[in-house]
């Protein structure tokens, strides 16, 4: 079997505006079972990176371990990759950024990766607002390792199995916005809709934007009884609004019922244009994101959208005060000014 796609195809697909095509977006052919919801993320990935008009070799994608670690080798196959060890990516993704600022971070990772064995590297990366799109591809259990409950499968849902979860679940988007991440979204694999312009917006948060994506596994946790299946997610999913997102160069032209929109201005003066389904809804209310998403919660719904956005915040670049060049094109001339700036330096701490 080969897992290279074939390299025809239609002498006229369409090309976004620097002249790529879907093709030039896609990676190997995927290894997943069929159905996996991680496809459909994969994907929306590609999508969102093809209308935003990035060039591949801009982006760099980061992973662990997990069937959704594998995904980044099915999207963006132009792209700088690096699967990473077992809930470890958030680390390899601080270095990386750190180095070189100026490419798009994805992170990948799955609720194994991140809400076990990967969680205190997790909620560092959170802290520290390392400027990423991190998304976790929930399934509930560990597919790769054949279905085990992970630390997101709620209380009382069943396994494929039949045994019931004795456990309380970890809520990671509640989580997060508890320690204080400056965008939070939820979504469904199914829903690629609401999916695509939360990953555009995510792309342009200059933090970390964290996107959490249920995302069923057909194999091991899609039975009746599960709180991951799909016929579950589409009969308890609550949206909290619809949105669009518009880069700073595109006007808004969308509109909607005059009472039921909000527009964000984000950071860099792109704008996310909210229709609301939940008429109090506001985006920007730390407070109201983390009670909605616990009242959610207890009627065993899934809160979805755009949870959260803080535009006023610092990444870690701010935060530490970094070069505006990349580390990693700094030269020799500039990183060893020779002995005479040295003396200097050393004489101011004296
Ligand atoms: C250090 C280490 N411990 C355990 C494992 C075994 N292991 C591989 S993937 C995985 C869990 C994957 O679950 P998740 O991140 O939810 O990904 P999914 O396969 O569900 O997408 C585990 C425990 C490992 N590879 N490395
Ligand atoms: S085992 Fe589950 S998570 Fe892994 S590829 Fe199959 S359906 Fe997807
Ligand atoms: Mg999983």
């Amino acid at each position: 079997m080969t897992y290279l796609r074939p390299q025809f195809h239609h002498p006229e697909l369409p090309k976004n505006n620097i002249g790529y095509t879907k093709k030039e977006y896609e990676g190997s052919l995927s290894t997943l079972c069929a159905g996996c919801g991680h496809d459909s993320i994969s994907a929306a990935i590609a999508q969102a990176c093809f209308e935003m008009n990035i060039e591949p070799h801009r982006v760099a994608k980061l992973s662990g371990i997990g069937c959704s670690s594998k995904t980044p080798a099915y999207f963006l196959g132009n792209s700088h990759g690096f699967n990473s060890v077992h809930g470890r990516m958030p680390s390899v993704a601080t270095g990386a950024n750190l180095a070189n600022k100026n490419l798009q971070y994805f992170g990948v990772s799955g609720d194994g990766d991140s809400a076990s064995i990967g969680m205190g590297q997790f909620v560092h990366a959170i802290r520290r607002n390392l400027n990423m799109v991190y998304i976790v591809m929930n399934n509930g259990c560990y597919g790769l390792t054949k279905g085990q409950d992970s630390a997101t499968a709620d209380e009382g849902s069943k396994s494929k199995s039949g045994s019931v979860n004795p456990f309380q679940a970890i809520d990671l988007a509640s989580m997060a916005v508890e320690l204080g991440a400056t965008f939070v979204a939820q979504s469904f694999s199914g829903d690629k809709q609401q999916l695509i312009p939360l990953i555009k917006a995510a792309m342009h948060h200059g933090g970390f934007a964290f996107i959490n994506v249920i995302s069923p596994c057909v194999t091991f946790n899609n039975n009746v009884g599960s709180t991951k299946s799909y016929d579950y997610v589409r009969e308890h999913v609550e949206a909290t609004g619809t949105i669009d997102f518009v880069p700073t160069h595109s006007e808004i032209t969308t509109s909607y019922a005059a009472g039921t929109d909000t527009t964000v201005t984000m950071h860099d003066g792109s704008k996310i244009q909210l229709h609301k389904l939940a008429n109090d809804w506001n985006p920007e209310d730390r407070i109201a994101a983390a009670s909605s998403l616990q009242k959610a919660r207890a009627k065993g719904e899934i809160l979805t959208g755009l949870l959260y956005i803080n535009s006023g915040y610092h990444d870690l670049h701010a935060t530490l005060n970094t070069t505006d060049i990349s580390l990693n094109t700094l030269d020799e001339k500039v990183l060893c000014p020779g002995n005479a700036v040295l003396a200097e330096i050393n004489a101011g701490l004296r």
